[in-house]
């Protein structure tokens, strides 16, 4: 299963604001068209494959509207201008217009389209492009320029048609989604996140229940997540943040069966309603992120984005990304922002009880939810204005337009023992005996870091590791996989050579006991260590031994440890290539794990990974990594239990350990006045 569809129709342009109201006017069909021209001009259109776009049927609208309220909104084409106005005015922040009852009714037929060809397996993933929005507009009422709710309507017909019971709905809108919060409150079916401009309660919808403690309702309790950004200016780092410490674990633990985006892209940089400074490229890692979710099986739909500009370039990454294109590079990732943390350690404290992910760590309340206190005490120092000032004259706002992500021609190359060659995936090259061209170049390597490889088959493959490494540096491939006789040595002289050639950096993933001969006091190796016993001797901040009683058979610790260590480590120092290494001892049942693994990698060094296999890793294990290096999404691992309290332990001790050198391990508990703000 492959391919990603686009669905849309520019009858969803045909509509617009009649009247003068400023509140309304940046929702305008510009939104559609600049981002449908830009995905046609990087010849990201002609990639996807498109469908027709259907009205949606009123049975299907009456899956989350009431019959008065569909029946009211019927009447609008019928309605002079000045009707018009008047029917607007029971609503906020919207307006209507004699046509987009007609776009309102696609907008839906279009989300639906997506869900059925994601679900029957005609594509992978996808994304609606449509107008009007969704997420503000409730069983009653429009709100927020939505008339219909698109993505709870999709949700419900997904869990009716497909008798799905998972469902995770993410809201990267900067407003909050509250139509789609109020609609599943008590559904614990249909896992709510959303993160939203909210300055205590300030800024629109300006709601109570849209705070952290917002967390629904019965037996929807724990399945709404709501945070809150009570400043402006939050970046990159301040997303991923919030993606690495509280989206996905929550997700991984809940394992949906179908993920669905409210992609509004107001909360990116320049827009005039989110005064946020994300760049378009972090929408390309957030949706890289979730794409290793629910086999896949991903459907994006815009809601907002008012800066044209940011609108269009952030629609073009995030289809280039489901797309499988290699990801974009991000750089400066960092510290978040106090206030970031406070939010997520807010959010983290009230869903303890729900999720195990959290239950471990003893996070407490940093603040009392905003409701509850004065909205002067802004709790977090009197830094109010500087973050302000930055985002107050969103024109003035420039910002470097993303770099082209060209995939190579071939995106994975092999090279394993010939009995092990018909366990390789399709598309994925082998290469088979390799030239001389690298011998020179082999001997030296390994005289200097290797001294015991002494046979000539061990040379040999070291020809070919290097090959492998030279085909990535001149772009002809994106990653690749070498079989191995000796991991320990043959990692030493990948990362040997791509230093001297390849990049300033080099992150190495090994998983397996041992000591690794790799020099990491110069920071340009970043170590980390997935073992079952302590290895002697760390004390770089750039070795991280990250020790699991059961190894990679725990999938909720290792879950736990590479969102809450690897990651935040790996993205912060930002390689230019990945060495993903698996040591002896790795069995049948980690493959799933091993699989979740190099997906999530390949977010790093715009994909670039050389993958070092034990020898005798197995036939499962060797297909497995082939099928994550060429982009197809990891089997799911099932809902996730609680992680081991010893392996919880350990990983807490090593964050302890390296707080005060990565930023992105922030706690409130360990902020120093150098890392604010
Ligand atoms: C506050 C007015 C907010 C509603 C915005 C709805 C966005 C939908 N400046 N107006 S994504
Ligand atoms: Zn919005």
């Amino acid at each position: 299963m492959s391919g990603t569809a686009l669905i849309y129709d520019d009858e969803m342009t045909r509509y617009k604001l009649l009247w003068t109201d400023p509140t309304c006017e940046i929702e305008k069909p510009e939104r559609l068209m600049v981002s449908y021209e830009a995905l046609k001009s990087k010849g990201l259109a002609e990639r996807c494959e498109s469908f027709t776009v259907r009205e949606a049927t009123e049975e299907e609208i009456l899956l989350a509207h009431s019959k008065e309220y569909l029946e009211a909104v019927k009447q609008t084409p019928h309605l002079s201008l000045e009707e018009l106005m008047s029917f607007t005015q029971q609503y906020s922040d919207v307006y209507f217009h004699p046509n987009i009852y007609h776009c309102a009714k696609l907008a839906v037929g279009a989300t639906l389209q997506l869900v059925d060809n994601v679900m029957t397996g005609k594509v992978r993933n996808g994304m609606a492009l449509v107008r009007p929005p969704g997420h503000h507009s409730q069983r009653n009422a429009a709100n927020g320029f939505c008339v219909f709710n698109n993505v709870a309507i999709a949700a419900l017909y997904a869990k009716k048609h497909y008798n799905l019971n998972r469902i995770l709905i993410v809201d990267w809108d900067i407003h909050h989604g509250q139509g789609v919060q109020y609609c599943f409150e008590e559904d614990p079916s249909v896992l709510y996140f959303s993160w939203h401009r909210y300055e205590h309660q300030t800024f629109w919808p300006c709601l109570a229940e849209s705070d952290y403690d917002g967390m629904g309702k019965g037996k929807g309790a724990g399945f709404n997540i709501n945070l809150p950004w009570n400043k402006v200016g939050m970046t990159n780092s301040d997303y991923l943040y919030a993606f690495l410490q509280v989206l996905l674990p929550v997700a991984y633990e809940f394992d949906p069966e179908l993920v669905l985006i409210c992609a509004g892209f107001d909360s990116a940089i320049g827009d005039p309603e989110g005064h946020m400074c994300a760049s378009p490229e972090i929408f390309g890692h957030l949706t890289h992120l979730l794409m290793s979710l629910a086999n896949g099986r991903l459907c994006v739909v815009l809601e907002g984005g008012y800066n044209l500009t940011s609108l269009a370039q952030s629609v073009c990454q995030t289809v280039q990304t489901l797309l499988g294109d290699p990801t974009p590079i991000l750089t400066g990732i960092g510290s978040p922002c106090h206030s970031a943390v406070e939010s997520v350690q807010n959010v983290q404290a009230v869903h303890q009880s729900h999720w195990s992910c959290f239950n471990h760590i003893t996070v407490s309340l940093v603040s009392e939810p905003s409701t509850k206190r004065s909205r002067k005490e802004d709790g977090d120092g009197e830094d109010t204005t500087e973050t302000k000032d930055k985002t107050d004259k969103t024109e003035d706002i420039v910002w470097a337009e993303p770099l082209p992500r060209p995939a190579p021609p071939v995106r994975t190359v092999a090279v394993v023992p010939t009995e092990l060659e018909d366990c390789l995936p399709e598309g994925c090259q082998h290469l088979g005996e390799i030239s001389q061209l690298y011998i020179e170049e082999a001997k030296k390597i390994r005289n200097d870091h290797a001294r015991d490889m002494t046979n000539e088959k061990s040379l040999q493959c070291l020809q070919n590791v290097l090959s492998v490494l030279e085909k990535i540096r001149n772009k002809e491939v994106c990653n690749g996989m070498v079989l191995v006789p000796d991991v320990f040595a043959f990692v030493s002289c990948a990362v040997q050579h791509a230093l001297g050639s390849l990049c300033d950096r080099v992150l190495v993933v090994f998983v397996g006991d041992g000591n690794i001969p790799l020099d990491t006091q110069d920071g340009r190796v970043l170590l980390v260590q997935i073992c079952s016993k302590e290895p002697e001797g760390v004390k770089s901040h750039y070795h991280v031994p990250v020790c699991l009683s059961k190894g990679l058979c725990e999938a909720a610790s290792v879950i736990q440890a590479v969102l809450g260590l690897l990651l935040p480590l790996a993205y912060e120092f930002g390689p230019g290539l990945v060495v993903e290494a698996l040591g002896d001892g790795s069995s049948k049942q980690d493959v799933p794990v091993w699989s979740q693994l190099t997906s999530l990698l390949q977010g790093l060094g715009q994909g670039r990974t050389l993958a070092l296999l034990q020898r005798d890793c197995g036939s499962e294990m060797v297909s497995a990594t082939g099928v994550s290096l060429l982009g197809s999404p990891a089997p799911s691992l099932g809902p996730l239990g609680a992680p081991l309290s010893e392996d919880v332990e350990a990983l807490e001790a090593q964050r302890q350990r390296l707080k005060s050198q990565w930023g992105l391990l922030l706690k409130t508990e360990s902020r120093t006045e150098s890392q604010d703000k």
